[in-house]
């Protein structure tokens, strides 16, 4: 009770600080939908304490046209449990990243766009904490973990001229000024990462061109130049419509990757530790049913 009044008033100082009611009334519903998943017992971070210092595990979240956040906790072997349904936590939200913004191996944290601003929630509703206007510019937004600058989970976003911008995150969510990090990243459809793919502790991101060739940028730990020279991983990959990275899903401490083809079936492809052949063959983690999703992260 005392944590949903918390909610309620930082929704209304939230308000107040952006574009007024109508804001207030979006961010309200989110978090008390947020709330109540927690509160069904759903919510519950699941990523295991020992991979503070390598690749977390998260659930996977799909997000479906109604704006209804379901949330499918790993089940430690590769796959997710069934899905919980947390509500309508996403309505008219533009764009959601998961996080573990204090790098405690535990967290389970949300970047959200509403109205064009961007906003933390710390643990599903715990802490909520607007980060500032203008993030419509962007048109994919990715957390892939830590990717140097400050020993914090770092934030992508690629705006429509195709360059790459890096803030660093903090502790408690909030994101250092960008920094231009790349270009001609508009050429990639996908761009996935949540931790260390090749081995070094280092987070990569992996991406998908037009041609549907997958891409490895690894690591380099320079939050200025944070990726190395790519290399390419294969061809083939414009089989699937979405790829997303949920960090460690089977407990190797290894980042995988999670594919859904076009029939809506979702294939885990498990990370080697190997820049050189990074992904071993894939295993088929969900049958039916995943194309009902807009958005996974
Ligand atoms: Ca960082
Ligand atoms: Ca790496
Ligand atoms: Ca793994």
């Amino acid at each position: 009770m005392r944590i949903h009044t918390t909610l309620r008033r930082a929704a209304r100082r939230a308000g107040r600080r952006t574009a007024g009611l109508a804001l207030t009334a979006l961010l309200a519903a989110l978090l008390a939908a947020l709330l109540a998943g927690l509160h069904a017992g759903s919510a519950t971070p699941t990523a295991n304490a020992a991979a503070v210092t390598g690749t977390q595990t998260f659930p996977l979240f799909g997000i479906n046209s109604a704006g209804h956040l379901f949330d499918y906790e790993p089940s430690g072997s590769g796959g997710v449990k069934p899905k919980v349904d947390m509500g309508a936590a996403a309505v008219n939200v533009t764009a959601m990243v998961q996080t573990d913004a204090p790098a405690n191996g535990r967290s389970v944290d949300f970047y959200f766009r509403l109205n064009g601003s961007l906003w933390y929630t710390a643990d599903r509703g715990g802490d909520t904490r607007l980060i500032g206007g203008g993030w419509d510019i962007y048109n994919l937004l990715i957390a892939p973990g830590d990717l140097g600058g400050t020993a914090y989970p770092d934030l992508l976003g690629r705006d429509s001229a195709g360059d790459l911008y890096l803030y660093q995150g903090g502790a408690d969510g909030v994101l250092a000024p960008r920094v231009k990090v790349g270009n001609a990243w508009d050429t990639m459809d996908q761009i996935a990462g949540k931790g260390d793919l090749t081995g070094d502790g280092k987070a990569d991101v992996v991406a998908r061109d037009s041609t549907g060739v997958l891409w490895l940028y690894p690591g380099t730990g320079n939050a200025t130049a944070p990726f190395g020279t790519r290399t390419r991983i294969g061809a083939g990959w414009n089989i699937y419509n979405a790829l997303v990275s949920t960090g460690d899903n089977n407990g190797d401490g290894k980042c995988d990757l999670i594919a859904r083809d076009t029939a809506g079936a979702l294939w885990l492809y498990k990370g080697t530790g190997s820049a050189a052949a990074p992904y071993a063959t894939r295993v088929q983690i969900g049958t039916t049913g995943w194309n009902g999703y807009t958005t996974l992260f």
